[in-house]
Order: structure tokens, then C-alpha cells, then sequence
């Protein structure tokens, strides 16, 4: 399931240096409309070309949000990477559609990557690379083209998903279970939400109280995210750095306040955070500030 040399090279021009291409049927689908709002309603896609993007830097200096949103905002990297591959695909092979997606995807992201033969599946839910662990995202490319036509023609007839080690440290990690608050979601999921009186226990549907979220966010000291099942995996321990210049640019680890109510709009928006806009992360980080 790798890809031909030719197409393989476009993504290598990119430093992009792991991909290859399903079968589409393989993968599955988690969002149907955004399947059909990317123009695959009536013509389903026949490829997905995936690949991974590697976002690790080397930088020892502290944090308080998670590694993937020191850089700028990797949807906006995306979206530059994949006008020009479209483009370029599309150059190629006239008569066929391209389209990227990532993150916000109709697929499943890390099956079809695992599949793809790119990683393993870790227990802490994640895609990891031998080389870069799971610092890595996750892109895909769909389209009508058959993926015979995209590959080098040495397709293994049924992929694997291959599985990491089960050393466990990943759940003894988690904040999920054994939080002093009983909050039985992923921090990473908490940190991200705009009203934590909306929050619910996925088990029994009960509100949460969003003052003991408030504990949940403040105690795990993070701003935005969680890196915990991340970094005490083994895969993590020596991950190579990125070669992709986006990430090594305009690098925040350490959020405040100020630093916040300082940012331009454009500056604002070009951050992972800005999704939620800025009160969330101010609450976040106003929870964090009350403790210093
Ligand atoms: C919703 C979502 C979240 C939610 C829910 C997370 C979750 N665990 O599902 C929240 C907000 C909590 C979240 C947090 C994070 N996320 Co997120 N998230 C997504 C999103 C948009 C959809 C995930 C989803 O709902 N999948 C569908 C459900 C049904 O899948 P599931 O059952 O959980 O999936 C598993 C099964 O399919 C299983 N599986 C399938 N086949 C087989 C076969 C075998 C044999 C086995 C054993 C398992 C197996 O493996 C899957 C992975 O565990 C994806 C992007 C995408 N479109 O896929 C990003 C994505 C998964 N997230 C990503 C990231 C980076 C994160 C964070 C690390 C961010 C952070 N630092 O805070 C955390 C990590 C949390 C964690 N440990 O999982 C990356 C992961 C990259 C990677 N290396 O794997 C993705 C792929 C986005 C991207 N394009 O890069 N995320
Ligand atoms: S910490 Fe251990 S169990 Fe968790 S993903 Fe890494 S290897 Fe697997
Ligand atoms: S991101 Fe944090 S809370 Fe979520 S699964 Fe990993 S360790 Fe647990």
C-alpha cells in the first residue's frame, strides 16, 4: 500500500516522509456529512491517501498546553499542504477529484493510518511511528481515482492493524480514573470546552458540577490539552524532531493571561485555541493563574 515513487515524491517534496493508500471501502466513515459536503455524496471516493505529519520539536523550555499547540495551528498548515498536493494531483490525473482532509475528517483517522501500515495502534488511543512516535498528525487525501493506480502495485491483499506492548503506563497516567473530582472525561476534551455546566458523565448522562472541572483543569496544570498517556509511553522517549519548518516558527509553549489579551485577531486565530475563542482559554489559564 505504498504509493507509486512518482506520487510518493510530491509528498516527499513536502518533507512528508510516511504515507501511502487504501482501498476506501477499508476505511470507516465517522462522519457521513462531511463525507458528502466534500463533494463525495454521489460518487463515492475509491482512494484515501494517508500520511502523517510529524510535529515534535526538541525544546526544553516549560509548558502549560500541550505539545501539538505550541506552533501555529496545524488545520492551517493543512490547508496550505493540501491546496498545493490537490493541485498537483489534480494536474497529474485530469480526470479525477482530489480533496484533503484532516482532523476535522470523515474517516477515522488513525485506522485508516494503522491500516495504511503507518503505525501502531497505542492503548492510549493514538497512532505511533516508529521513528516519530505519536507526535505525529494525521492527513489524508481522497479520491475517485482507484488506489491500484495510485500505488507502487505491491499491495498486501488484507492489512494489518499491529498493536503496541500494553506496558499500561499510559492508563496509569490518565487523569481519566483517578482524578480527585470524579470527572470521567479526557482532560484534553475538558480543557477544549467553551461551558463546563454542559459537561455530562459519559457513563450515567449526570451534569457535572463545573466547579469540580475547574479542580480537574487546575490540578493537571493545563491551559489546553493533555499530553500525560503521550509522554510516559515508551514510544515517546526519544522522538525524532520534525523536519517541517511550520512547526519550529512562532513556538508559545507558555501561556498567560497577557500574553492572550495581548494577541492581534490574526495573531489569535492562527493559534490551536482560537477554535473555542478566547474566553475559554482565558478561564483556563485564569484557573491555573489563581494558583501561582
Ligand atoms: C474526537 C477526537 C478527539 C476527542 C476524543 C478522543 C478519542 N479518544 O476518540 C478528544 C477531544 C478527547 C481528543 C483528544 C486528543 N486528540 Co483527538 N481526535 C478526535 C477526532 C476528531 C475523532 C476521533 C473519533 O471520534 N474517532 C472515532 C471513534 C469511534 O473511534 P475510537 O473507537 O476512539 O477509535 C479507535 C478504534 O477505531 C480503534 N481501532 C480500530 N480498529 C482497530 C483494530 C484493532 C485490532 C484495535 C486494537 C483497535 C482498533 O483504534 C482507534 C484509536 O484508538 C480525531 C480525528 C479523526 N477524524 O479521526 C482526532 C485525533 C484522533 N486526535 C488527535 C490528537 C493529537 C489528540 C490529542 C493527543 C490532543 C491533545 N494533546 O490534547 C488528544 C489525545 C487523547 C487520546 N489519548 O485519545 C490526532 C491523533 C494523532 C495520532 N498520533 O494518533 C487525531 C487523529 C487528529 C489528527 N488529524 O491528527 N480527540
Ligand atoms: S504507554 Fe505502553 S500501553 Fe500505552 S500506548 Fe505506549 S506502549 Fe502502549
Ligand atoms: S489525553 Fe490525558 S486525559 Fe485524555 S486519555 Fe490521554 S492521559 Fe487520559
Amino acid at each position: 500500500m505504498k504509493l507509486s515513487p512518482d506520487h510518493r515524491a510530491l509528498f516527499e517534496k513536502e518533507e512528508i516522509l510516511c504515507s501511502g493508500v487504501l482501498d476506501f471501502s477499508l476505511c470507516r466513515i465517522i462522519r457521513q456529512k462531511r463525507l458528502d459536503m466534500m463533494g463525495f455524496s454521489s460518487v463515492s471516493p475509491a482512494s484515501a491517501i494517508v500520511f502523517l505529519v510529524p510535529y515534535y520539536v526538541h525544546d526544553k523550555a516549560e509548558r502549560n498546553i500541550s505539545a501539538y499547540a505550541v506552533s501555529c495551528d496545524y488545520h492551517l498548515y493543512f490547508q496550505d499542504l493540501f491546496s498545493k498536493l490537490c493541485d498537483q494531483l489534480q494536474k497529474m490525473h485530469p480526470q479525477y477529484r482530489f480533496c484533503g482532509a484532516a482532523d476535522n475528517s470523515p474517516l477515522d483517522e488513525r485506522h485508516a493510518a494503522a491500516l495504511c501500515g503507518l503505525g501502531i495502534l497505542g492503548d492510549n488511543g493514538l497512532l505511533i511511528h516508529p521513528l516519530y512516535g505519536s507526535y505525529v498528525f494525521i492527513g489524508e487525501i481522497l479520491s475517485d481515482m482507484p488506489h491500484t493506480l495510485l500505488s507502487d502495485g505491491n499491495d498486501a491483499p488484507t492489512p494489518e492493524i499491529r498493536t503496541c506492548e500494553h506496558c499500561e503506563a499510559c492508563q496509569s497516567a490518565c487523569p481519566i480514573q483517578k482524578n480527585p473530582y470524579g470527572i470521567r472525561r479526557c482532560l484534553s476534551e475538558v480543557t477544549q470546552q467553551k461551558r463546563l455546566d454542559i459537561l455530562t458523565d459519559p457513563e450515567t448522562n449526570a451534569p457535572y458540577d463545573p466547579r469540580q472541572c475547574e479542580n480537574y483543569i487546575r490540578h493537571y496544570k493545563t491551559a489546553w490539552g493533555c499530553d500525560l498517556c503521550q509522554s510516559v509511553c515508551p514510544h515517546n522517549r526519544n522522538p525524532k524532531e520534525t523536519p517541517i519548518p511550520f512547526f519550529h516558527k512562532e513556538r508559545i509553549p507558555y501561556l498567560t493571561s497577557d500574553i492572550i489579551n495581548g494577541m492581534s485577531e490574526d495573531a489569535f486565530s492562527a493559534r490551536a485555541y482560537a477554535w473555542r475563542k478566547r474566553p475559554c482559554i482565558l478561564r483556563n489559564l485564569s484557573l491555573l493563574e489563581k494558583d501561582e
